[in-house]
């Protein structure tokens, strides 16, 4: 049974955890759903998938539940048509709704705005007026290159309710990123502001645009938010501003209706070789697996809930767990915009206060930074409305889970780790809050209607306590519907392995613990060869911060004469740890606490301590990096790091310790 007590030094890592954490009665009683529902999408999935799809407004019924005459090219809700905006924003308002705040939007400088249903009618009919005026209609592209404001959230309903579909490309990004994503996508309008906050600084993002749009033939007009008020270049003609085109617009506007596989938005993701892959969602199939998993792996209560998730808008997890599914569910909602030290290291906190926040959404990377930072910080604020936390992104490491549960969720708080990708579009594998009995570290269950399992490289599925290969062996009605532009490349990246099975073959590694519990071990390109032996880099890393004194850890195989690849791990300590941790002795002990939880095989030939670990938007340390690192090459491409001056960090760190 439980021994929830994350700051304790009990060895704990992901071959010997066996905390779990049932839900309490109070809470298990009060879920929207039980273990029946499970029985329910085996007895028939199209059944149930149909059941979910009728809780959305359908201007007309599909004619089929689905249609995969055609795989891997799948049809959804087949003749069916929907208007997705509709399904977000008006019938809430129809339905006697209007006066709920759908958005709390809280600026990183501290101005604030809400955004009641009804408003948000509003300025999605005056969006989409104004883009109809920009010549913007059903299948065109428009990219949106925004911070976090409304006007995102308006942007990308404003395109579903035209029929045109989103690409949102991450505020972040550079221009070469931008200019690369709206040529493959061929947009015709980009949507931007003058500038964003980024702790605490106006930064400029209109002039990457500038410089992107000179390479860009497609676009017609640039549509441009004034947030921070800096100078801007302006070309006449092109260049418009929100405040000029979009105010003055009627608003209302009537929504149409479009098929159920009307393309919905491409989300670039990028993949280890070649040029990103614009992957393809379309409407219908996704709406309703974006509202069901919305619904039941958070245990929303619209009436009474207060949700934040703290993704990027431009992240496939804004896309689906910030606009799609918490509106199409009628939710209430907090919208950050900016860092979660900004001004100071309890700004989450201090929000989840004052909205008195009950669901909180966040990625491992956040919830390490936090450790990093110390229990301290959260400790100071009143936590106690929060109901229900999640995690994506990553395997979250069981001492994070556990540090979570503690510091966050006062030991109380049921935790669902969701598996899933911007590939299939909304969750897939996750406990259930009010069932699943939650083991740290583990995504545990296919969610009732979704089927995956964990194969051998023939595609045999392996017994319990056994590793391979994950696969979806059934389609689900958000997965993608393609690769923006090159269906081979669909089918070679997703298909191919497992042709004559028909699996989807994720690219991630996982294993079943001996209660048949999935537990993912990161992607397979991670995995490293050790004397002929696999090691999973997320093991090794999970090992390290079950170590009081590291807050983050990221391992790499670096090619090695004897053993194939030696391990080489880079860590940041914990708030406190610096001084008596990096000594010589200190790492010689890290080395010997991996090899003690895993085995000698798994002890790092090296451990370098680190300010910072080079990291995705989405919080997804890029090991490639490390590894030029750690084989004295010459660093490669840093341009969908979220803050590209980690590397310079890093290398002159390592260059001035040694
Ligand atoms: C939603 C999102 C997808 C990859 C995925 C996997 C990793 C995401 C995870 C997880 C273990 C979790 N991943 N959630 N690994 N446990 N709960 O992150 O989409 O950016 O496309 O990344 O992220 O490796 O294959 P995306």
């Amino acid at each position: 049974m439980s021994q929830p007590d994350g700051q304790s030094n009990t060895l704990d890592n992901l071959l010997n955890e066996s905390r779990t954490f049932p839900p309490s009665e109070e809470f298990a009683a009060q879920a929207n759903v039980t273990s029946a529902l499970y029985d329910e999408a085996n007895a028939d999935r199209e059944a149930f998938w149909a059941k979910q799809a009728e809780g959305l407004h359908w201007d007309t019924k599909w004619s089929q539940v689905l249609d995969w005459s055609n795989a891997p090219f799948a049809k959804w809700f087949v003749d069916g048509k929907l208007n997705v905006a509709y399904n977000c924003v008006d019938r809430h308002v129809e339905a006697g709704h209007g006066d709920r705040v759908a958005i709390y939007w809280e600026g990183e400088p501290g101005d604030s705005r809400q955004i009641t249903y009804a408003e948000l009618q509003r300025e999605v009919s005056r969006t989409a007026n104004a883009l109809a005026s920009l010549g913007v209609g059903a299948g065109d592209r428009v990219a949106i290159y925004l911070p976090m404001l409304p006007e995102a959230v308006f942007s990308m309903l404003a395109c579903a309710r035209l029929g045109a579909m989103h690409s949102v490309v991450f505020g972040g990004f550079s221009s070469e990123a931008l200019r690369t994503r709206i040529n493959d996508a061929q947009a015709k309008v980009v949507i931007t502001s003058d500038g964003q906050y980024r702790r605490g600084k106006a930064m400029p993002l209109k002039a990457n645009v500038d410089d992107a749009v000179a390479g860009t033939p497609s676009i017609e007009h640039v549509l441009v938010v004034n947030r921070t008020g800096i100078d801007v270049e302006w070309h006449d003609g092109r260049d418009k501003w929100w405040h000029d085109v979009v105010a003055d617009q009627p608003d209302q506007h009537t929504p149409e209706a479009f098929d159920s596989e009307q393309p919905l938005f491409i989300l670039y993701t990028s993949g280890t070789t070649g040029k990103p892959k614009g992957i393809l969602h379309t409407s219908g199939g996704y709406l309703t697996q974006a509202a069901y998993t919305h619904r039941t792996v958070f245990d929303l209560k619209a009436e009474s809930d207060i949700y934040w998730c703290t993704a990027d808008i431009g992240w496939v997890t804004g896309h689906t767990y910030i606009v799609y599914g918490p509106l199409a569910n009628g939710a209430s909602q907090v919208i950050y915009e900016g860092t979660p030290n900004t001004p100071h290291e309890g700004r989450h906190w201090e929000i989840v206060q004052k909205y008195g926040v009950t669901i909180y959404y966040t990625a491992p990377t956040t919830i390490r930074t936090f450790m990093k930072w110390g229990a301290e910080i959260p400790a100071k604020y009143d936590l106690s409305s929060l109901r229900v936390l999640g995690s994506v992104g990553e395997p979250i490491n069981p001492e994070a889970w556990i540090w979570y549960r503690k510091n966050i969720g006062g030991d109380r708080t049921p935790i669902v780790d969701t598996w899933w990708q911007t590939e299939t579009g909304a969750i897939m594998i996750s406990p259930l809050p009010g069932v699943t009995a939650a083991k740290p570290g583990s995504a545990q269950t296919p969610l009732p209607g979704i089927s995956a399992k964990v194969v051998n490289e023939t595609g045999k599925q392996v017994g319990n306590g056994e590793g391979g290969l994950l696969v979806l062996d059934q389609p689900w009605p958000s997965m993608l519907r393609g690769i923006w532009g090159d269906d081979q490349r669909y089918k070679d990246t997703y298909w191919s392995k497992f042709a004559d099975l028909g699996y989807y073959f994720a690219g991630d590694g996982a294993k079943y613990d001996t209660d048949g519990d999935i537990w993912l071990l990161g992607r397979v390109d991670d995995v490293m060869n050790v004397s002929g032996h696999r090691i999973s880099t997320t093991e090794v890393e999970s090992a390290l911060v079950s170590h009081p004194s590291v807050a983050e850890a990221a391992v790499v195989g670096a090619s090695d004469p004897t053993t194939g690849q030696g391990i080489v791990a880079f860590v940041i300590l914990r708030g406190g740890a610096e001084d008596a941790a990096s000594g010589e002795a200190a790492l010689a002990a890290l080395r010997e606490h991996v090899s003690k939880e895993i085995g000698p095989i798994a002890k790092p030939r090296q451990i370098m301590v680190v300010p910072e670990l080079p990291k995705t938007r989405s919080g997804k340390i890029m090991r490639r990096l490390l590894r030029d690192v750690a084989e004295n090459r010459e660093v490669g491409d840093v341009t969908t790091l979220a803050d590209s001056s980690v590397m310079d960090l890093i290398s002159k760190g390592l260059k001035s310790s040694s």
